[in-house]
């Protein structure tokens, strides 16, 4: 199993292990900002990664796999975004649908609760374990004791950095590098005319992977000396994280032209800072986030965020599509890469009316 660092970059699609059907009707532009298109390929030998198109609002899979016969225990990190609710939303109905029977928690944000979760799922005897991790490191020893249970392990939505190999089965869930890499692209040329251009930036969860890949991918593109990341603070992926840490930035720097937010929620929470201090959101201060759930798409097309980068939330499907294979003992690729699209303005209203979450 590759380490987490070694997914981004070339997506070395193996496995014909298509998982969710093609098709977004998110009405979004896949054709910019370095999305790849998501083709299955047959090329290498090695089962390695694969990227599968379930995500734009689309809950479409393919085959429903029978899971009535398991039990599959769930770690979820809380309710903390609008992304959250989607995610766990389309979790317990593809859990329905495919007839397993669900373990679900939810640990409010907290790594221990995470582990107390798993630990418990353990002593159960579910016969597979998913979760997202809260944060990237700190999962060896109970990620070891549901091996040596012999449980398999899915990883959903977020990573773990180890240097043990074989803790889980497959990582299913976003390319964040490149989910950073769009938002900055986005911000090359929004500001291409601009001298100089003084950017706050709310990250998400510390150490968690989104927030850590998310900087990451940014930084990769907005080289530019004439980019000034002038403070960056967390805001926890929430709406009140991210409109307090706005509050004390708008504070103590009185020049901002951007806001890079490493979710929609922080977004919309600095959108209410930024109003209370008297100034327009999307024209005064630019304003780039990553989701697009229901919200953030309205701020974007009422013109107060400028430009989201999609991240999916609708994993349900290809989870429960894993979890069959895992537990019928198929081989599956190491890693699944959900593909996703961006969104400006015009996109956006297009897209909402039809949009799933
Ligand atoms: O972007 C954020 C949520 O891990 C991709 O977690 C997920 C992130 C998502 O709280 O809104």
């Amino acid at each position: 199993m590759p380490s987490k660092k070694t997914r981004a970059g070339a997506v070395l699609a193996a496995l014909a292990f298509v998982l969710g059907a093609c098709g977004s009707d998110s009405g979004g532009d896949s054709g910019d900002a370095g999305s790849d298109s998501g083709a299955t390929e047959t090329t290498a030998a090695a089962p390695a990664e694969t990227t599968a198109a379930a995500a734009s609002g689309s809950e479409a899979a393919g085959e429903v796999p029978d899971l009535s016969a398991y039990t599959i225990g769930f770690a979820q990190v809380g309710a903390e975004s609008g992304w959250r609710t989607a995610n766990t939303k389309s979790i317990q109905e593809s859990a329905a649908t495919a007839g397993a029977d669900l373990v679900f928690t939810d640990a409010q944000g907290k790594q221990e609760a995470q582990v107390d979760s798993i630990r418990s799922f353990i002593e159960q005897g579910v016969d597979l374990i998913a979760f997202s991790p809260i944060v990237e490191t700190g999962w060896d020893a109970v990620l070891l004791e549901a091996k040596e249970a012999g449980i398999p392990v899915i990883l959903t939505d977020r990573a773990i950095d180890s240097e043990e190999t074989d803790l889980y089965k497959t990582f299913l869930g976003s390319d964040f590098i490149l989910e950073g890499e769009k938002a900055g692209e986005w911000v090359n040329q929004e500001f291409a005319d601009a001298d100089s251009v003084k950017v706050v930036e709310l990250q998400g969860t510390t150490g968690s992977a989104p927030a850590l890949d998310r900087a990451e991918g940014f930084r990769n593109v907005v080289t530019d000396p004439k980019f000034e990341i002038v403070a960056s603070q967390t805001g926890d992926f929430t709406r009140e994280g991210g409109k307090k840490v706005m509050e004390a930035f708008l504070q103590s720097n009185p020049e901002i032209d951007l806001v890079y937010a490493d979710n929609d929620d922080m977004g919309l929470g600095a959108i209410e800072a930024i109003e209370a201090a008297g100034l327009t959101p999307g024209t005064d201060i630019k304003i780039v986030t990553v989701d697009a759930v229901h919200d953030g798409m309205q701020a974007l097309a009422d013109g107060k965020i400028n430009f989201i980068v999609e991240c999916s939330p609708l994993l349900g499907p290809q989870l429960m599509e894993l979890a069959g294979a895992v537990l019928s003992g198929q081989t599956v690729p190491e890693r699944v890469v959900t593909e996703e699209t961006t969104f400006d303005q015009q996109q956006a209203i297009a897209a909402l009316p039809t949009r799933q979450y």
